[in-house]
């Protein structure tokens, strides 16, 4: 029934579309704007979801907004089309839009040029991007860009985002009134009667599916009969904002497989890319690659992700590509690299300096400690040290860089003291560097490990109302709905108290510190965490608060007595990452210290208390990484 319509739809708009075709893979886009709307791949006409509107298929879109006004929501689209090359190997087409000042208005100033690059023999096709701000255009603010793909709903049912995280997915019509049911969080729908019963009474919500960066670089979909993976892999992330921790989508019911390059999730407004009126800007994002695989043999359907994977690290080993032709895209040699060997300074943990094993290392443009984190307009360069703590940044693009990095076991973040220049060809050597976290005295307690995740802590199991099964019995059970509830759950009638040395974080530390829930409104709830003092020094001791997310929080913390005059930290407005109703563990990270003068101690037993003082808000919350006790210099 469809197909006349196809054919009808191409004989008339000829004219206003191209075919790339290697023999392998079809790609139908329209001219001059470069929407993808066909992908004929593996005796499929069109992977794509042709119940979609042809401009909704695949395409680039972007969230933005002029400084003090309303987000906008757009799909990044061509204005001019040309063929950039074209040999025996591939073809590059290019589908440019083209700003002008003196006309700009409200329109977004923003000159994007979206490529496709089809190659001989290659089962797929990489796509990329070219954003670009010249003098004379206007200051705004860039939130959100990705690419999406909508695929075909009557196929691709499966989605595979790790090996442990695949799963059948809910249809379309599942998230609707009547089959679905929304909950409190807009995203998150109880599926009620869902066409595929077998998926009745679970939660579907896309931020479930949400990854690290540093741990994704392949996602996707299989369909069945004819079986085929439809995979996004990211050969690189240089090119996507916030590093190597930046959390991001990858499918969604839909069925929906998404490139997301640049966003703001997990991390909040403080992400967000703002750009003067006529600061020049020019940012290649990607190229990423889609993949396309396919079997016969259904028992091997798997076989497709582990293809997948594999094909993943075929990428990387690739990148960067030699195939692509845009001058902003830097090969190989025209980027440099940096090695040095990282060490861990910290005299209360041992005498001598220890290598920094497995540490988290980057070049970023942030200049400052962590702000790696909301670093949005540059490239980032991250790689983990050995476990002798060297390390090895290849293929940087040249620039001026701050070394940042993180050190698992240790509180907060290493920035290098001087700036890297980095250079075309150049083997810079970075030699021994030390990073010395921050501390006064020897620990007299602490409680969690140093990774700025909340991993670690009670994660209870979900309100059997509320399963997504792909989390039952996983290590990331925080990713079920209503997590937030399940504290007053464990703690019906009072908050939590934590005795140092008795109690366990596994089991008695609630991974989120969220407001308790009351009869008709959540309160504040106020955490205790009781420990012995044999004797006191003179002197200042320090409490560290190693923060993994924090949403709308206002944290108070007293010492020993409750009332006003012993407040030793008061942290209002803390946050604003939403993790916790994301399903998260972790999102900005921040380190706070705070003094506690020896009179607020008394020798025998202690307390600390943590107050969560904003009530009113189910899903505020500040999720711990590590707190710590130190005792006054020795
Ligand atoms: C982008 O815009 C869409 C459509 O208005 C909206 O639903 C979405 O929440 C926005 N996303 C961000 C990150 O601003
Ligand atoms: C995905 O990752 C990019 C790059 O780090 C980030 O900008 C974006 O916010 C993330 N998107 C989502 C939805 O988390
Ligand atoms: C770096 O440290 C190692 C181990 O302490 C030492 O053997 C080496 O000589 C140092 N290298 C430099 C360049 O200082
Ligand atoms: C292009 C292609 O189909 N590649 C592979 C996809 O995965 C299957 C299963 O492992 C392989 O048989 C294909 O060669």
């Amino acid at each position: 029934m469809s197909i006349p319509w196809l054919l009808y739809m191409q004989l008339i708009f000829m004219h206003l579309q191209i075919i790339v075709d290697n023999g392998l893979v079809r790609l139908t886009i329209s001219k001059p704007q470069g929407l993808l709307t066909a992908i004929k791949y593996g005796g499929i006409d069109n992977l794509l979801d042709t119940k979609s509107n042809e401009l909704n298929r695949g395409y680039w879109d972007i969230n933005w907004s002029l400084p003090g006004g309303n987000d906008k929501y757009q799909l990044l689209r061509g204005s001019v089309y040309s063929v950039i090359s074209t040999s025996n190997d591939g073809l590059e087409v290019s589908f440019k839009s083209n700003y002008d000042p003196s006309i700009s208005g409200t329109r977004l100033p923003l000159t994007v040029d979206i490529r496709y690059i089809v190659r001989s023999g290659v089962s797929g096709f990489y796509c990329y991007a070219i954003c670009e701000r010249q003098t004379g255009y206007p200051a705004f603010d860039l939130a959100q860009t990705r690419m999406v793909f909508k695929l075909q709903q009557d196929r691709f049912h499966y989605m595979a985002i790790t090996d442990d995280k695949q799963r059948i997915m809910p249809m379309p019509e599942d998230l609707l009134p009547g089959r679905g049911k929304q909950l409190i969080v807009p995203e998150s729908v109880l599926l009620v009667n869902p066409m595929n019963p077998d998926l009745k009474g679970e939660v579907d919500d896309k931020y479930q599916y949400s990854m690290d960066n540093k741990d994704g670089g392949v996602h996707g979909w299989i369909s069945s009969n004819p079986i085929i993976g439809f995979w996004i892999i990211f050969p690189s992330q240089e090119f996507r904002n916030g590093g190597p921790t930046k959390q991001n989508l990858t499918v969604h019911t839909g069925p929906t497989c998404l490139a997301m390059i640049h966003g703001s999730h997990y991390i909040g407004n403080d992400m967000i890319a703002h750009f003067e009126e006529g600061e020049t800007w020019r940012k290649v994002f990607g190229p990423f690659f889609v993949y396309l695989n396919t079997t016969t043999d259904v028992s091997k359907a798997y076989n497709l992700w582990l293809d997948a994977k594999k094909q993943r690290l075929m990428e990387v080993s690739l990148w960067p590509y030699e195939f692509v032709s845009s001058p902003y895209y830097l090969t190989y040699k025209e980027r440099g690299s940096a090695t040095g060997r990282l060490f861990v300074q910290d005299r209360f943990v041992s005498a001598s300096v220890l290598p920094a094993k497995y540490a988290y290392i980057g070049l970023s443009a942030a200049r400052t400690e962590g702000s790696w984190q909301t670093e949005s307009k540059d490239y980032q360069f991250w790689t983990q040290t050995d476990v002798d703590g060297n390390f090895i940044i290849k293929n940087v693009i040249p620039g001026v860089y701050g070394l940042h990095g993180w050190v698992p076991g240790f509180i907060g973040d290493y920035l290098k003291e001087d700036l890297v220049t980095m250079s075309a060809g150049s083997e810079t050597q970075l030699g021994n560097l030390t990073y010395i976290p921050p501390r006064v005295g020897p620990t007299l307690w602490e409680i969690g490990f140093p990774d700025r995740t909340a991993n670690g802590y009670c994660v209870p199991d979900v309100n059997p109302m509320y399963v997504n099964k792909l989390f039952i019995n996983s290590p990331e059970k925080f990713r079920q709905y209503g997590m937030w509830d399940r504290y007053t759950d464990m703690h019906p009638s009072s908050d939590q108290v934590f005795t140092v040395g008795i109690n366990d974080p596994k089991k008695d530390w609630f991974f989120a510190h969220v407001d308790r829930r009351a009869a008709d409104k959540y309160v504040p709830s106020t955490w205790e965490i009781r420990f012995h003092l044999n004797s006191v020094t003179s002197g200042i001791y320090k409490l560290r608060l190693s923060i993994a997310s924090a949403t709308r929080s206002d944290l108070e913390v007293h010492v020993n007595q409750m009332n006003g005059k012993q407040l030793i930290l008061q942290l209002l407005n803390l946050g604003a990452d939403n993790t916790v109703c994301r399903h998260g563990i972790h999102g900005l990270y921040q380190l706070y210290s705070a003094d506690i003068s020896t009179p607020l101690l008394i020798e025998g037993d202690n307390c600390i208390f943590l107050t969560q003082a904003r009530g009113g808000d189910a899903f505020c919350g500040i999720l711990y990484d590590y707190i710590r006790l130190e005792a006054p210099p020795t």
